[in-house]
């Protein structure tokens, strides 16, 4: 069987990890494209130059062309511009909305059947617009945020508790943005939920309080370190997850920005969900049910992705 096709639109700091994650991981032959001249192809050689050493078969090519991108399995989108310090996610809305257009048109004419995973922030909005610019299918279409969301609460969660990374499961739902809604009751270190973990005297509500927070600032607190970009690494990885349970069918239940109807009482919009990623793309949205507290903050973060859909809607009346 030929080898998957993985396109990565934009080869910026995202789209380069991906792609030496994804030649590391032998997902497929990699497309790097880009409309800066150069970069791509100068991440593409410098990563394949790499796989005698590292002992991966994978072909790494870069374009400046959609037609590149033909037959696609897999798309991942990063193209557009990332936060510098003080900015808010939202700020990027109207450049990275024109970055969309442009992206969506080069989907639907040259992979009109990949799996699209757009990483371009802000997130929620941008992949409701990419998927309405591309026309494909909602369930071939998603936001990453939830993964990676998760894995900061996960990281900070291990630390606290001084146990592996891999026992900490966590949920964090809703927008990603300021209104991100991490959820207690559903992150679990070995199966024992977090408030029995309170009540067992692992950690104190204070405590904890304060990790959520970190977690929610979790992005602004790279942005701040670094000063001229946003995290990279874990954004990557955690595309490359999801893209592995689509490849690999691997029906991974992971909190994704997909679009929803019906369930969680919400009608026809992207936001954070748990999901159920197989071969099928998103194959299953899993209708959890929260307490008042819960469902209050989800509230809330749905009502900020519906306020910035309609400014992407002002912004370009053809999405209207
Ligand atoms: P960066 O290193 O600037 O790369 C972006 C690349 O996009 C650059 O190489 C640009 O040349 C390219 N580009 C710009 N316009 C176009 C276009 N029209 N077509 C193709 N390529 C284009 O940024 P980055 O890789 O650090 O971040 C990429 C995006 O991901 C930004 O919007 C970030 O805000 C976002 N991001 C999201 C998360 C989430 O968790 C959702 C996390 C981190 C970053």
């Amino acid at each position: 069987m030929a080898r998957p096709k993985i396109a990565l639109i934009g080869a910026g700091q995202i789209g380069g990890t991906l792609a030496h994650l994804a030649a590391i991981k032998e997902l497929g032959d990699i497309i790097l494209f880009d409309i800066a001249e150069g970069t791509p192809q100068g991440k593409a050689l410098d990563i394949a130059q790499s796989g005698p050493s590292a002992g991966f078969d994978a072909s790494l090519k870069g374009a400046n062309s959609y037609a590149d991108i033909a037959g696609a399995d897999v798309c991942i989108v990063t193209a557009g511009v990332p936060r510098k310090p003080g900015m808010s996610r939202d700020d990027l809305l109207g450049i990275n909305l024109k970055v969309m257009k442009a992206v969506g048109e080069g989907l639907k004419a040259h992979a009109p059947n990949a799996f699209v995973i757009c990483i371009t922030n802000p997130l929620d909005a941008m992949v409701w617009a990419l998927r309405e610019f591309s026309g494909l299918p909602h369930h071939m279409v998603v936001g990453m945020a939830g993964v990676l969301d998760s894995a900061r609460f996960r990281h900070f969660l291990s630390v606290e508790f001084n146990v592996s990374m891999r026992d900490v499961t966590a949920f964090v739902l809703g927008g990603h943005g300021d209104t991100m809604v991490p959820l207690a009751r559903y992150s679990t270190v070995g199966g024992i939920p977090l408030p029995d973990l309170v009540a067992m005297g692992w950690t104190t509500q204070e405590k904890l309080d304060g990790i959520i927070q970190r977690t929610r600032d979790g992005g602004a607190e790279i942005v701040g370190l670094l000063k001229t970009g946003s995290a990279f690494y874990a954004p990557a990885q955690s595309a490359i997850e999801m893209a592995e349970a689509f490849l690999k069918d691997q029906k991974r239940l992971l909190p994704c920005a997909a679009y929803v109807d019906g369930a969680l009482g919400l009608n026809g919009m992207y936001v954070g969900v748990p999901t159920i990623i197989g071969a099928g793309g998103i194959e299953r949205i899993v209708d959890i049910k929260m307490n008042a507290d819960e469902q209050a903050m989800f509230t809330k973060s749905v009502e900020a992705v519906n306020g910035l859909v309609a400014a992407c809607k002002a912004i370009d009346p053809s999405l209207a």
